[in-house]
């Protein structure tokens, strides 16, 4: 009996967790993204000042809840320096969250860089991957096309892995507080995988 209330109780309420990890050069706007979605769906969290946020130094967590899955987001340091670190947190990794400043053409090189380490690293094969062309609010930004464009030669390197890449502005929310899309993409493709990904 115990063992049958445990297993309903368990089937009830236990959530299933996943840890995504968020990654992207240093101002790209992760944490900006990490508040956003806590302030969406975290139901008693109380978000602070967007355009007060910093960009990260160290590392930020942040968890959600929805339906029966925990979503644990990991929002690392995108400095030079602490790139270095990424690579200890992918064996805990079941996704990637990589920002993209849609505004820095002058660092799009290293941040392709950056992207091209990350997904050619072994413990990562298969980890679906979300990738956001941030900042899309400013209106001299790159679109999506020309980022698509510019990490094109990645394309081949990303392999079978569920991949989307999205427009958002973490700040404003347009094409991201709007839409719950990514999301549902992103639980869909944690709990399966089989969709590919054309860059
Ligand atoms: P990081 O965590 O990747 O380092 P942050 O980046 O989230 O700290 O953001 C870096 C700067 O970019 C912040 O501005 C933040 O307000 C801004 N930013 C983040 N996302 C967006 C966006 O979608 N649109 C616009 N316009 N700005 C954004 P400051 O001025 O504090 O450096």
């Amino acid at each position: 009996m115990y063992t049958l209330l445990s297993g309903l109780w368990k089937y009830m309420f236990q959530k299933d967790e996943y840890c995504v990890l968020i990654l992207g050069l240093d101002n790209a706007g992760k944490t900006t993204f990490l508040e956003q979605t806590k302030t969406k769906f975290s139901r008693n969290y109380k978000g602070m000042n967007l355009s007060k946020i910093t960009t990260t130094v160290g590392l930020n967590i942040g968890t959600i809840d929805v339906g029966s899955a925990r979503l644990m987001f990991w929002d690392l340091g995108g400095q030079e320096e602490l790139q270095s670190l990424w690579d200890k947190y992918y064996a805990e990794s079941h996704g990637v969250i990589y920002v993209i400043d849609s505004t820095d053409e002058e660092r799009l090189s290293e941040s392709k860089i950056a992207f091209e380490k990350m997904i050619t690293s072994e413990v990562l094969e298969g980890v679906p991957l979300l990738v956001l062309a941030n900042k899309q609010d400013i209106e001299t930004c790159l679109s999506v096309g020309d980022i698509k464009t510019a990490f094109s030669d990645c394309a081949p390197k990303i392999g079978k892995r569920d991949c989307l890449v999205q427009p958002c502005s973490a700040l404003t929310g347009n094409g991201f507080r709007l839409s719950t899309e990514w999301l549902e993409w992103l639980l869909t493709v944690l709990g399966s995988n089989g969709i590919s990904c054309v860059m």
